[in-house]
């Protein structure tokens, strides 16, 4: 499963030391001088990311590939003679090492001379038409809201019929992400935190990106939403997107906090990790990767819920059923799950074990294929007196939900599902 990915924010910023660059700056400074790809390729494979978003145009209009519909490229640059092509090297890297690659391409250009007409939107669209046609199988393009001035001081009204239907059709695997989707959307923050509640479903009618719903809609989702838009989580592993001198990555604590307030509330992560002036990702950035990805690898390395005996309130088509029965919480195997008869909305799970276990992490995971359903739920755990107490209370699920408890020692549980849109489907259980 692709939980985290790498986004990768490079261009003229890298080398003049700002977020948004103007459009005006000359193609000549753009000028790594050790790029790597493979490296950055290797680190995130390493990291246990599953592709890189590499920003193949921000909002300074330059392109890291040789754009024919641009006159601001690297083919404009002293880089390589002007026969460099980053987009070419990354797809190679990506590929050798075997993780999948994706494209930002910035709407907002304060380079082009056109933004601001219908005529930049045809632009746009050839762009989009180039980038997506000569580097091969990509999963995901990434737009971004931001709808600033152009050059000549005016906004662009943009067609996302055309861009969307232009990607759709050269990509059609790929997710489209946006404030709106329609493949995922934005999460409505850069802090790395998804909603406390995260619904997959969100009501996009009448918006767009740029227009889209209230912050905390995007954060959280529609309950009720007519359509499947996931959130995805984007936020940089340094203060700024680009990378800046004097800017170090976050700790260690403060990504596994991302972690569990993204991956562990049913998003996906998107972690910006900023290749440097040379072309390469930082030494201390790739060493916190490392940290994190052997973290997370440690904490959820045993599963105590496999040492338990656990019952279910109800069991579709009775416990015996082969096909849904409680064992297939624990089994592994993502498409496997235990569910409950239809007219059964708030199952109990019960798990009593042999031998007290001491555990502070519970991760659960609804079966996502068939839809989100549960609204609310709570844990409960049984005391050395004899008296149950609720250790956490939570509500959304989802394809995963992570919940960080007081530690405890106990020998039995409950999991108890207090609100569910239809009946519960859980595939995995998960306790450290
Ligand atoms: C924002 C942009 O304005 C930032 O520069 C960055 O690219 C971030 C991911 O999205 O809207």
């Amino acid at each position: 499963m692709m939980e985290i990915n790498m986004f990768c924010h490079f261009g003229p910023n890298t080398f003049t030391d700002l977020e948004w660059g103007n459009g005006n700056e000359s193609e000549d400074i753009f000028n790594p001088t050790a790029l790597d790809c493979n490296q950055w390729a290797a680190t995130a494979k390493q990291a246990g990311m599953g592709g890189i978003i590499i920003t193949a145009k921000h909002h300074d209009g330059f392109c890291l590939w040789p754009n024919p519909h641009s006159s601001h490229t690297v083919a404009q640059s002293t880089w390589k003679n002007g026969n460099g092509d980053i987009l070419h090297e990354l797809r190679q890297a990506c590929s050798s090492a075997g993780i999948k690659m994706g494209l930002y391409i910035s709407p907002w250009d304060r380079n082009d001379p056109t933004y601001g007409s219908e005529a930049y939107n045809e632009t746009f669209q050839q762009t989009l038409e180039n980038a997506l046609s000569n580097y091969g199988e990509l999963f995901e393009q990434w737009f971004d809201g931001a709808n600033g001035e152009g050059p000549n001081g005016k906004k662009q009204t943009y067609n996302w019929p055309l861009f969307n239907s232009t990607v759709a059709q050269l990509q059609p695997n790929a997710v489209i992400f946006s404030d709106v989707g329609p493949g995922c959307r934005w999460v409505g923050n850069e802090n790395g935190q998804a909603g406390f509640t995260c619904w997959s479903t969100l009501n996009i009618d009448g918006f767009t990106p740029g227009n889209a719903p209230a912050l905390d809609t995007l954060n959280q989702g529609n309950m009720h939403g007519s359509y499947w838009i996931p959130a995805e989580t984007d936020v940089s592993i340094r203060p700024g997107w680009f990378w800046h001198q004097n800017e170090h990555p976050k700790s260690l604590d403060e990504l596994l906090t991302i972690y569990y307030n993204s991956v562990g509330r049913n998003s996906l992560l998107l972690l910006n990790v900023p290749p440097d002036r040379r072309g390469l990702i930082p030494y201390e950035d790739s060493l916190r990767l490392m940290e994190l990805r052997a973290a997370i690898d440690s904490i959820f390395a045993i599963n105590l819920a496999k040492q338990a005996k656990i019952t279910a309130s109800n069991t579709r088509g009775k416990s015996n059923s082969k096909k849904y029965n409680v064992s297939h919480l624990v089994d592994d195997n993502y498409h496997s799950y235990w569910a409950t008869d239809d007219s059964v909305l708030c199952p109990t799970l019960s798990l009593d074990f042999q031998t007290p276990i001491t555990f502070s992490r519970i991760m659960l995971q609804e079966y996502i294929p068939l839809g989100q359903r549960i609204a609310a739920f709570h844990v409960e755990y049984l005391d050395n007196n004899g008296n149950w107490n609720t250790l956490t209370t939570a509500t959304t699920i989802g394809y995963k939900r992570i919940l960080l408890t007081p530690t405890v020692t106990t020998s039995h549980l409950r999991i108890v599902i207090d609100h569910s849109l239809a009946p519960p489907i859980l595939n995995h259980i998960f306790l450290s």
